[in-house]
């Protein structure tokens, strides 16, 4: 699906369960309403651009260290060194050329917003006069608190500052698992003691730096959020700034997603998100880098995150004197010269109108609206058209005025050609890397899309009403419930349309009499609800069969039990993982029954890492099958009062494990299963 279409399916979603501005909203991770979650994000949406700053005790080698060369990511070179041997790095750091006046000042120059810098990476080392943790910067013969540079700084230049946190802790001795050269004894190590320490180390970073913007959490593969004490870590941060972003490397969804060195091919994810990248191939300083992208590279992504709703968090890795070398600040001038003429394409905009970047093949869009009801689509032209006609498709009207941001002076002509418009451009393309053309529009815009349907299901065991709806209101929506494809004269859609029977319905878009998509489908079944089992003794809880082997799959897991593998047996009150004997490499199968309120269609939600499948009577309701990290999968079906077969069958490979079932009757938000709602048949 494209562009568009997700924002509609989110708009329909929240008119159709009843969600609106003043109820808890689903995106947010402390049940704020929309509006307090509108609020708390808003400043992190308009930015758009922020500057990610990699430093730490790896920077005074730059990936080498008595003759060991680093990987790839200079700030893993603790992985192949013994620890006693990197401690030793902290007598030598002494980053006497670090200036945070400088750095911030760079970052406000390429149109930067907000920064957020490295206090403690995987190598343990905390950059800030930490009490919890003596293995500080105070200690190395430079004894500067870096973090309180930069966060008095940043208030200098009025820059929103960030804290990256890593959970994983290769130096701290209750953090498992060990590295494999790490040969320090494991006995002693608990790991509430380190969630202990990190919960003490963010309430140092939170208290005594003033208002931090975010906290960027990263390395949380290895352990699950229960570990890791997940949502008593981000409560607390919540209370300490209750206005501090928190990104999903937690283990938990929270407020954004942070895809890593890459782009969302082409839908706009429908969460809040921001992509992390370096400029060379390693995060932290590496002398020996070569890759490094050029600048051109670097304004095209901005604009392609932009065009797709997201935020750009562009690294630098300063050196082991605290310098930003040559090339990282050479391109970030180079992306601020760029930002001085075009930062209003980037700063405060929203993603395209248009379908998808396919219906862009020269570059990107983004969109801002302007007083008055005024919109501005920003072209951002990446291949500059020979023949000077930039054509756009999809739009239904002319702009008011067409100009290049570069030569706002001069007026560029646009004509309706082929369903779309050609605006008319200089033959010389103004800049090599991304030359903006703005569009403005005095009244309303006419961007041609497909209708989207909006319903609470696919099933239905009660007439259910389907609501039509496009982006773009100038369009009218006709649509056919008899299998034909909508002409000019099928019903005009007003207003949500109530099915009773299995139907198929049909619907596309018409711009002045013109059919503008083309058709959309979606069948609506009225199916009868699985009936109730009848079972005369029942005790609570659920049975469970517990097997122990590396798996990949839920078919995998299944032959195992079928095989006479030894497995443990018994009941437990609810989907627990509480059962297991270990972390890694097991499987567990739940059988029971589920207390059905009332008849209707239910949706499932399960979250799970790794594999998992739920299953009511003999349907596969939630597929989360295979390796992954906390996923969430979910599915519907239509139920009859009374107590309902339900089989869970989940696995954990190696690193985090997780397992969480929700459900509701359609409309609701799913909640957790309580354990009250489960039984198991009473052995005969
Ligand atoms: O392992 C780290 C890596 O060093 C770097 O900090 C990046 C930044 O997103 N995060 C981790 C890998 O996902």
């Amino acid at each position: 699906m494209k562009a568009i279409f997700i924002r509609v399916v989110l708009l329909g979603a929240m008119i159709l369960v009843g969600g609106c501005a003043s109820s808890p909203s689903d995106a947010s991770p402390f049940g704020e309403t929309q509006i307090q979650h509108d609020e708390r994000m808003g400043w992190w949406r308009e930015a758009r651009f922020g500057l990610f700053i990699h430093w730490g005790l790896y920077a005074e080698h730059g990936n080498e260290l008595n003759g060991h060369r680093g990987g790839r990511y200079s700030e893993w070179l603790i992985q192949g060194v013994p620890n006693e041997e990197y401690e030793k790095l902290v007598d030598r750091f002494n980053p006497t050329e670090f200036d945070a006046d400088a750095i911030v000042r760079l970052a406000k120059q390429a149109g930067m917003k907000y920064i957020v810098i490295t206090t403690k990476h995987h190598e343990g080392f905390s950059m800030w006069n930490s009490e919890s943790n003596p293995y500080n910067v105070m200690v190395t013969p430079w004894q500067r608190d870096a973090m309180k540079e930069m966060a008095e700084a940043c208030r200098r230049h009025d820059m929103r500052l960030g804290w990256y946190y890593s959970v994983l802790d290769w130096h701290h001795l209750d953090y498992l698992p060990r590295r494999e050269i790490d040969r320090r004894s494991v006995e002693d190590a608990d790991y509430n003691r380190y969630v202990e320490f990190m919960k003490a180390q963010l309430t140092e970073l939170l208290t005594n730096y003033g208002d931090i913007a975010v906290v960027w959490f990263d390395g949380d593969w290895e352990k699950g959020p229960e570990q890791h004490r997940s949502r008593e870590i981000v409560d607390l941060i919540h209370t300490l700034q209750p206005k501090a972003i928190i990104n999903n490397r937690i283990g938990l969804p929270m407020d954004y997603d942070t895809p890593e060195q890459r782009i969302p091919e082409d839908d706009i994810p429908p969460r809040d998100w921001e992509t992390c990248m370096t400029i060379n191939s390693s995060w932290g300083y590496n002398q020996f880098a070569k890759d490094w992208k050029p600048s051109g590279e670097l304004i095209r992504h901005l604009a392609d995150i932009a065009s797709k709703g997201g935020n750009f968090l562009l690294n630098i890795g300063p050196d082991g004197k605290g310098c930003v070398t040559p090339q990282d600040a050479e391109r970030l001038r180079a992306i601020g010269k760029w930002m001085a003429v075009n930062g209003e394409a980037i700063h405060g905009t929203r993603a395209t109108v248009f379908r998808s970047s396919a219906s862009t093949p020269w570059g990107r869009c983004t969109v801002k609206k302007l007083a008055d009801n005024r919109t501005r689509l920003y072209l951002h032209v990446f291949d500059w058209p020979k023949d000077g006609k930039l054509f756009v498709p999809e739009l239904g009207n002319l702009p008011d005025r067409a100009f290049l941001l570069a030569v706002p002076a001069s007026a560029l002509e646009a004509t309706t050609e082929g369903g779309g418009v050609v605006i008319h451009v200089p033959q010389a393309q103004p800049d090599p890397a991304n030359s903006v053309v703005a569009l403005d529009f005095d009244g309303p815009l006419v961007s041609y899309h497909e209708p989207q349907f909006n319903a609470p299901s696919s099933e239905m065991i009660a007439p259910m009403d389907v609501a039509l709806s496009a982006p773009c209101d100038q369009l009218e929506i006709r649509y056919t419930l008899d299998g034909s494809a909508p002409s000019v004269t099928s019903r005009l859609y007003s207003s949500p349309t109530r099915l009773s029977e299995t139907i198929t319905v049909k619907a596309r878009s018409f711009y002045q009499g013109r059919a503008v998509s083309t058709v959309v489908a979606s069948t609506y079944s009225r199916v009868v609800p699985r009936p109730a089992e009848e079972v005369k003794a029942l005790i609570p809880g659920l049975e469970y069969h517990y097997v122990e082997k590396a798996f990949k799959t839920i078919a995998e897991m299944e032959d195992c039990l079928a095989s006479d593998a030894p497995r443990t047996t018994g009941e437990v009150a609810n989907f627990d993982l509480e059962l297991r004997k270990r972390d890694e490499n097991f499987g567990v199968i739940f059988n029971g029954l589920i207390r059905v309120p009332k008849d209707g269609v239910y949706r499932f939600a399960l979250t799970c890492d790794d594999g998992a499948q739920l299953w009511v009577g003999d349907k596969l309701v939630a597929d989360g099958d295979g390796l992954h990290g906390s996923k969430t999968f979910s599915g519907t079906v239509a139920l009859s009062k009374g107590l309902q077969p339900i089989r869970l069958l989940y696995f954990n490979g190696s690193g985090g494990k997780f397992l969480e079932i929700k459900w509701a009757l359609i409309p609701r938000r799913p909640a957790p299963v309580k354990s009250q709602a489960l039984k198991s048949r009473a052995t005969p």
